[in-house]
C-alpha cells in the first residue's frame, strides 16, 4: 500500500483539522481535532474514560474534473474498530488500530458539490483485535446493576479516535498500486531489484541521487536497478536515493517517488549486520504519546523526539508496542535511526500462570488469523523503508504456554515468507529455559526489570542475576541478544542520596549498572532503555500518572539519566 503522495498525476487532500463529534449516546456534537486522541481533549472524565462508539463528522467538496481520476480515501489509522461512510454510503470497514485502510470513493461522491465524510470508531477491546482486550460486567453487591469495565493487560492507556491523517487523493484510472525495492551489495556496486504492481504495463524507472544525477534506469515492470560505487544508507550515515516510477500508457500517464536506501541486513553467528558489519543497538522502547494529544500524530512532537535521539547519542528504536505512523518512519529514513519494528500483539498475558491465553474464547484462531492480517498490512505498508530492520511479532506474550508455540511459529513462519529480507524476533519476558517461541526468531530479545519488580530497591543484585541469565539465553540459542527493556520509574524532580526508588539517582544508578553487565558479554548486540520518555497508562497504584521510566519527561526534558546516557554513547561506536 502506497503512502499517498502528490505527483503531477496525483493530488491529495488533507482533511486533518477540525471536525464534528459525538459518541453512540449523545445527539449533539462537539468540536474535534483530526488527527488526535478524544480522551483528553475536554474537561469530561466520561469522554477521557469512554468505551464505545464515537461517530466524526466533516464535509468536503470535490472538483468537477476529478471525474477522470479514481479518488480514495485513506484513514492512516483509527483505534481500533472504523466504519467510513461517504454520504451515507458504507466504503469501508477496519480492525485494527494501527495500520491504514482506504476505499476507492468515486462512485459514491458528488462532482463539484458538498460531500458528507463520517467515520465510526469503537475503542472497545476483544480477544479477537490486537492488543487485546475484553469489556467485563461486574456483577457483585459493590457495584450498580450492568457496572463495566474495559480489561487490558498491556501498560498504556488505551487513547482511541482517529489517530492519523485522514486523506483523499486521486490516481489515473490506471495506476501505480505498489512497488517493492531490495536492495543487495556486489563488489563495488548495488543492485536495486524492484517490483511494480499495477493493471498497466510500460514503465520506465529512474534513481536518482542527493543531487538529482540519474544513477540507473530501466523499463519494464520488474527489473534491476545497477549503481556503481552506491552511497549506502545507515545508521549515522543515511543516504538516499530518489526512486521515480513512471507509468507510460496512452491515457493513463502515472508518476509514483520515494526516497530509498540502499542497505543490506543479516544476522550471522552473535552479530546483527548491517551492510555486512557488525551493528550495536543504542536506543529505546518508545511510545507515540504526548500531552493532550495523546496517540494522534504531531510532526511536533515527532522532530522533537527525532533531535533528542541524535541529541542522546541513540541509533535505534523499538516501535513497542504497535507499528508508528509513517510519517515516523520517513523521519528515520531522514535521520538514520534503525527501527525495529513491532507488531499491536501486546498484553497477550494475564500475569497468571494458572490461566491460559493462549486458548479458545481468548488467544486463538480468530486472533491468530487478525495477526497473520496485521503482518500482511504492515509488511505491505512498511516495505521499502530502510530504517526498518527487523520486524517484532510480539511483546511480552505468555510464551512458555503450549498453545504459544504453534502460534507464533505460524506468525513468524508467514511474516518469513512475507519478508525474507529482515531478521524477525519475540520482544520475551520469560526465562530462556521456559519459552516455546524463540527459536523460530533470528535475535533473542529480552526484557529485564532486576532490583525494580524484584528484589525492588537493591540495586546489588544486578549484576549477578543479569549475567547469569543473559548467558543461559545465549547457551541455549546461540543467537545475538538486545536487552530491549530495562529501567526505573523517576520522578522528575525526585533526588535522594543513597538512591531510593523512583528518585532520579536510583533510574541513573539501575541503568549503569545493567549497562556495566552489557559490556563485558559479546553476545549483545544492543541495549534499548524503557523508555524514551514517560508515558500515560490506565489508571493503578503502580503508576502515577503514567508510568515513568522515561529517560525524558512527557514533555521531552531529560532526567539525570539522560545526561550519563549522552556520554556513555557518544563514545559507543555504531559499528564494532
Ligand atoms: C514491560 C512492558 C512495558 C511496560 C514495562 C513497565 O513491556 O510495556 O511499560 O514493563 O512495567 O513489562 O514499565
Amino acid at each position: 500500500m502506497l503512502y499517498p503522495k502528490e505527483s503531477e498525476t496525483r493530488e491529495v487532500k488533507d482533511l486533518s483539522g477540525v471536525w464534528e463529534f459525538r459518541t453512540e449516546s449523545d445527539k449533539n456534537y462537539i468540536l474535534m481535532p483530526v488527527p488526535a486522541s478524544f480522551n483528553d481533549i475536554t474537561q469530561d472524565i466520561n469522554l477521557r474514560d469512554y468505551v464505545g462508539r464515537v461517530y466524526y463528522k466533516k464535509s468536503f467538496f470535490i472538483p468537477v474534473y476529478w471525474k477522470e481520476r479514481n479518488i480514495f480515501l485513506r484513514v492512516g489509522a483509527a483505534a481500533h474498530f472504523s466504519e467510513v461512510y461517504v454520504n451515507g454510503n458504507l466504503v469501508t470497514k477496519h480492525k485494527g488500530g494501527f495500520l491504514p485502510f482506504e476505499a476507492e470513493i468515486s462512485k459514491f461522491v458528488n462532482y463539484g458539490q458538498e460531500n458528507i465524510i463520517e467515520i465510526m470508531v469503537d475503542n472497545t477491546l476483544t480477544w479477537d483485535v490486537l492488543p487485546p482486550g475484553e469489556l467485563k460486567v461486574i456483577e457483585d453487591e459493590m457495584h450498580p446493576k450492568g457496572y463495566k469495565v474495559l480489561n487490558y493487560y498491556f501498560d498504556f492507556f488505551n487513547y482511541s479516535g482517529i489517530h492519523r491523517p485522514v486523506v483523499i487523493y486521486t490516481t489515473p484510472k490506471v495506476y501505480i498500486k505498489d512497488f517493492s525495492v531490495i536492495t543487495e551489495l556486489s563488489n563495488n556496486s548495488a543492485l536495486v531489484k524492484y517490483s511494480i504492481e499495477s493493471e498497466g504495463n510500460n514503465f520506465q524507472v529512474i534513481l536518482r541521487d542527493k543531487d538529482k544525477n540519474i544513477v540507473a534506469e530501466n523499463f519494464g515492470k520488474s527489473g534491476v536497478l545497477e549503481v556503481k560505487n552506491p552511497k549506502l544508507w545507515e545508521p549515522g550515515n543515511p543516504y538516499l536515493y530518489n526512486l521515480e516510477i513512471k507509468l507510460l500508457e496512452k491515457d493513463n500517464f502515472d508518476i509514483y517517488r520515494m526516497d530509498i536506501g540502499i542497505r543490506t541486513v543479516r544476522v550471522e553467528g552473535k552479530q546483527f549486520l548491517i551492510n555486512e558489519k557488525p551493528f550495536y543497538f543504542k536506543g529505546f522502547g518508545k511510545h507515540e504519546d504526548s500531552d493532550i494529544r495523546g496517540k494522534g500524530l504531531d510532526q511536533v512532537i515527532n522532530i522533537k523526539d527525532f533531535n533528542l535521539l541524535k541529541w542522546i547519542g541513540a541509533n535505534s528504536f523499538r516501535t513497542s508496542h504497535y507499528p508508528y505512523s509513517e510519517e515516523i518512519l520517513f523521519l528515520a529514513d531522514q535521520y538514520g535511526i534503525a527501527v525495529i519494528e513491532e507488531a499491536p500483539a501486546v498484553g497477550l498475558n494475564l500475569w497468571n500462570r494458572n490461566e491460559k491465553v493462549f486458548t479458545e474464547g481468548r488467544v486463538d484462531g480468530k486472533t491468530l488469523e487478525h495477526h497473520l492480517e496485521i503482518m500482511r498490512e504492515l509488511i505491505a505498508r512498511d516495505k521499502n523503508h530502510p530504517s526498518v530492520i527487523m520486524w517484532s511479532v510480539a511483546n511480552e506474550a505468555a510464551t512458555y504456554e503450549d498453545g504459544a508455540e504453534e502460534y507464533f511459529r505460524r506468525v513468524i513462519e508467514e511474516t518469513r515468507r512475507l519478508d525474507p529480507t529482515r531478521p524477525i524476533t519475540i520482544v520475551e519476558n520469560t526465562k530462556a529455559s521456559e519459552t516455546k517461541v524463540s527459536k523460530y526468531v533470528d535475535v533473542i530479545c529480552v526484557n529485564r526489570y532486576y532490583s525494580w519488580y524484584t528484589d525492588s530497591g537493591d540495586l546489588s543484585v544486578i549484576e549477578y542475576q543479569l549475567e547469569r541469565d543473559l548467558r543461559e539465553w545465549y547457551e541455549l540459542y546461540r543467537k545475538p541478544i538486545i536487552l530491549s527493556e530495562f529501567g526505573a520509574d523517576a520522578i522528575s524532580g525526585f533526588h535522594s542520596d543513597p538512591p531510593l526508588m523512583f528518585t532520579e539517582e536510583y533510574q541513573q544508578e539501575m541503568i549503569k549498572r545493567f549497562v556495566g553487565v552489557l559490556d563485558r558479554l559479546d553476545f549483545v548486540v544492543g541495549e534499548h532503555i524503557w523508555n524514551f520518555a514517560d508515558f500515560m497508562t490506565k489508571q493503578s497504584i503502580t503508576r502515577v500518572v503514567g508510568n515513568k521510566k522515561g529517560v525524558f519527561t512527557r514533555n521531552r526534558q531529560p532526567k539525570m539519566v539522560a545526561h550519563f546516557l549522552k556520554e556513555r554513547w557518544s563514545k559507543l561506536p555504531d559499528f564494532w
